[in-house]
C-alpha cells in the first residue's frame, strides 16, 4: 500500500516531533504573537538569536533555522501576506509561502514538514481560501519532488479541520 504523503491533524504545532515545522512569521523574523509567539516560547532564546542574524524575510519568502528546544529539528519561517481584500496579490503571495517553504525542505532533504494555516490568524486571510491554496500548492510540489516525503497540515479549530479534510478527500494524496 502506498503511504500517504499528506496528513491532517488538529493541535499545537509546537509539540510535533517532525523534521521541520513552519512558522507564520512577520518580515522582521523577530517573533510576535499567535503561532510565531508559541514557537519562540517553546524553542527558547537560541531561536531568536539565530533569527537576529537573518536580516528579516520578504513576504512570500522563507528562511530556515534550527529548532533548539523544540522536538522539531528545524523551523522554516515564512511570511504570509496581510489580507487586504484580495486585490493586492494575496493569493499568489500565499502560494509562494508554501512553494518557498517546500523548496527549502527539499534542499535540506527534510522528510516531514508541518504547516499551520499561514496568514489565517491576525493577518486575516479567509481560512477556506487559504486551505485551498495550501493543499493545491503542496500537492503540485509533491507530484514533482521526492522531498519532503510527508507534509502535515496542522489545524487549530474544528471547522478548519473539516475544510482541509474535504479538500484532501476530494484529491489524491
Ligand atoms: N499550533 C498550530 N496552529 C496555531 C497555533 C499553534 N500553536 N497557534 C495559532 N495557530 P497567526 P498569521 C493558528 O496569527 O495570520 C504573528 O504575530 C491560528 O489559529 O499566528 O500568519 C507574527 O509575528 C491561525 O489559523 O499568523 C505575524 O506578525 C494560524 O495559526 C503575524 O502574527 C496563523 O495565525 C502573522 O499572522
Amino acid at each position: 500500500m502506498k503511504t500517504k504523503r499528506v496528513e491532517l491533524i488538529k493541535g499545537d504545532i509546537t509539540s510535533l516531533d517532525v523534521d521541520a515545522i513552519v512558522n507564520a512569521a512577520n518580515n522582521s523574523l523577530l517573533g510576535g504573537g499567535g503561532v510565531d509567539g508559541a514557537i519562540h516560547n517553546a524553542a527558547g532564546p537560541g531561536l531568536l538569536s539565530e533569527c537576529e542574524k537573518l536580516n528579516g524575510c520578504e513576504t512570500g519568502h522563507a528562511k530556515i533555522t534550527n529548532g533548539y528546544r523544540l522536538k522539531a529539528r528545524h523551523v522554516i519561517h515564512t511570511v504570509g501576506p496581510i489580507w487586504l481584500g484580495g486585490f493586492s496579490d494575496e493569493n499568489s503571495l500565499l502560494a509562494s509561502c508554501y512553494q518557498s517553504s517546500l523548496e527549502l525542505a527539499k534542499q535540506k532533504k527534510i522528510k516531514t514538514v508541518a504547516f499551520p494555516g499561514i496568514s489565517t490568524g491576525v493577518y486575516g486571510f479567509p481560512k477556506d481560501l487559504a486551505a485551498l491554496i495550501a493543499v493545491k500548492e503542496t500537492q503540485r510540489f509533491l507530484k514533482k519532488n521526492t522531498y519532503p516525503e510527508k507534509v502535515i497540515f496542522v489545524t487549530y479549530s474544528d471547522d478548519n479541520y473539516e475544510t482541509y479534510r474535504k479538500l484532501l478527500d476530494d484529491s489524491i494524496h
